[in-house]
């Protein structure tokens, strides 16, 4: 799909999700659950333009960036819908992290205002006061400290707003995508992208209508999440489900049985998580699920077999990623590969070419590349990493795959040493550079190890000053260290004292030499 030839050149992508539906009737119509709150459309279009008013009078202008640190919260789609229909740039940032990634952020995005959820300012707070670019903040959803509260400023603001005269090219978003070195990659994504998502993998895999009713684990903050339980129901006119906790087994079973959803989307980590809870397909009634779709790593073969035995329902397996906005290779219901990333999703075209760019023979392992138009315009001031990545219309994820004879493509691996760890990004090198922080640390090599389950979790090799100083209190100190320094999902699970670690000749650690 060419978003040249279906969308016209002036288009405002909030009035494509947020204002068609009250323009066809459907005001009334329930868009969002939110703890015991019910968003009808018509609320959802309401929220967009008192939230774009607000910014409007705090000077936020066409292509300025709002930082947006939310929960899956009203505040999130109302900063979201509200930044996009003024012409702003909203920036959704991942809610687990530190307040160092949040000074970045506010810096590398110059974003002009922050709307930040209440319960992120512990974390968030010290954050709000280095950026030199950041004039104003908004706290939503509990008390806001020394900052104006979000809602009182939106109540007071007008419901009445046209759309800013965007082109369907103009920056839309931004969303961070972590790399193995180096600070993380503002993806910066047009007004057109997440209709094309939207025209692609919702409708023509999913098959996503009216009637739906979408419940995602991974967060709004995520690429996949924002289109699971934002985009994609809005633009069916469907319903979602939003829960601004942890999603824990437990929590999530229970959602799925109180509020019903017909689709529900997780990361591999989580199904397993869940297949671990026993008597669950007794205790919760998950009898209201169509479809569960699996993204963020490869979900391993049992586990679908076996969640597929327990619930009666399939789980898709699809690759997405930050840059891509969505999905582009995917598993079909009732037409699944299990263990495989499955086949291109209509609308891109992928091939696996060798270091030169030059497609391999099928059935060959190389390098992933897309074509399709919801991919990233650039990173923001990145300009070589763009170059590396970006090839005319074809991006490179940096991943290996292999396609079969019958165009099914199976992940091979990363052609970097980035661990996806529960669906999130882990950079080895931040762990290690977090690991020498240690005083007893002198060096440490960090890698992918499968667990049980097959799924991978971060394993480090250490070299301590003192050797004698070895054992499993200090294995837990260092966890426990990694855990408080950075985000808490980067650390660890497995540290393993070695007197030397594989180096080239050069001194670069060989972390090849010591994945199991
Ligand atoms: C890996 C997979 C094997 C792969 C994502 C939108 O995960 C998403 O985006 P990220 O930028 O990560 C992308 C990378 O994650 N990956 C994702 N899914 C799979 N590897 N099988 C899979 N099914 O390395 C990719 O390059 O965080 C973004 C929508 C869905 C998503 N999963």
């Amino acid at each position: 799909m060419n978003a040249a030839e279906t969308l016209p050149a002036e288009f405002n992508v909030a009035t494509w999700f947020v204002d068609r539906h009250v323009e066809d009737g459907r005001a009334a119509r329930p868009a969002f659950h939110y703890e015991d709150r019910v968003l009808t459309y018509g609320d959802v279009q309401d929220l967009t333009n008192r939230t774009g008013n607000a910014l409007l009078d705090l000077g936020v202008r066409m292509e300025d960036r709002v930082l947006v640190l939310c929960l899956d919260a009203p505040e999130f789609l109302g900063a979201f819908w509200g930044a996009i229909k003024i012409g702003a740039v909203p920036v959704p940032c991942n809610t687990l992290m530190r307040t160092a990634d949040y000074v970045y952020f506010l810096r590398d995005s110059r974003a002009k205002v922050a709307v930040v959820s209440a319960a992120l300012l512990g974390e968030a707070g010290p954050a709000l006061g280095q950026s030199p670019f950041l004039q104003h903040v908004r706290v939503a959803g509990g008390p806001a400290g020394p900052y104006h509260a979000y809602e009182e400023r939106v109540a007071r603001a007008s419901s009445r707003l046209d759309p800013a005269p965007t082109s369907r090219d103009d920056a839309a978003f931004w969303l961070y995508s972590s790399g193995s070195t180096g600070f993380p990659k503002g993806a910066v994504h047009l007004h057109h992208d997440m209709v094309v998502c939207q025209e692609t993998y919702a409708k023509q895999v999913l098959g996503l209508r009216s009637d739906d009713r979408c419940y995602s684990a991974a967060k709004l903050f995520f690429a996949y999440g924002l289109g699971n339980a934002g985009y994609f129901p809005m633009g069916a006119g469907a319903e979602s489900v939003l829960f601004p906790h942890r999603p824990t087994p437990e929590s999530v079973f229970d959602l799925i049985a109180r509020r019903r959803p017909t689709i529900f989307f997780g990361v591999p980590t989580l199904y397993a998580g869940m297949l671990a809870v026993k008597e669950a397909e007794r205790r919760f009634d998950c009898s209201s699920l169509r479809l569960c779709v699996s993204a963020g790593e490869a979900l391993p073969d049992e586990i679908y077999k076996r969640w597929r035995e327990r619930f009666g329902v399939e789980v898709i397996d699809g690759i997405g990623t930050t840059e891509i906005l969505h999905i582009f290779l995917s598993n079909r219901p009732g037409a699944a590969r299990p263990g495989s990333s499955g086949q291109v999703v209509p609308g891109y075209e992928a091939i696996v070419v060798d270091d030169d760019g030059r497609p391999v023979p099928r059935g060959e392992i190389g390098n992933l590349r897309v074509k399709g138009d919801s991919i990233m315009a650039f990173y923001w001031n990145k300009h070589e990493k763009t170059k590396e990545t970006l090839f005319g219309p074809w991006i490179q994820t940096g991943d290996k795959y292999r396609q079969d004879e019958d165009g099914y493509f199976w992940y091979a691996g990363r052609a970097d040493d980035m661990l996806k760890v529960g669906g999130i990004w882990v950079s080895p090198v931040e762990v290690e550079a977090t690991l020498v922080r240690h005083p007893a640390v002198l060096e440490a090599a960090v890698v992918g190890k499968e667990d049980e389950e097959r799924l991978v979790k971060p394993q480090a090799f250490v070299v301590l000053h003192d050797a004698a100083a070895a054992g499993p209190a200090l294995a837990e100190e260092l966890k426990a260290f990694v855990k408080d320094k950075i985000a808490p999902y980067k650390y660890p699970r497995w540290i393993e004292f070695v007197p030397e670690l594989p180096k080239t000749a050069t001194g670069k650690i060989q972390r090849f030499k010591l994945r199991g």
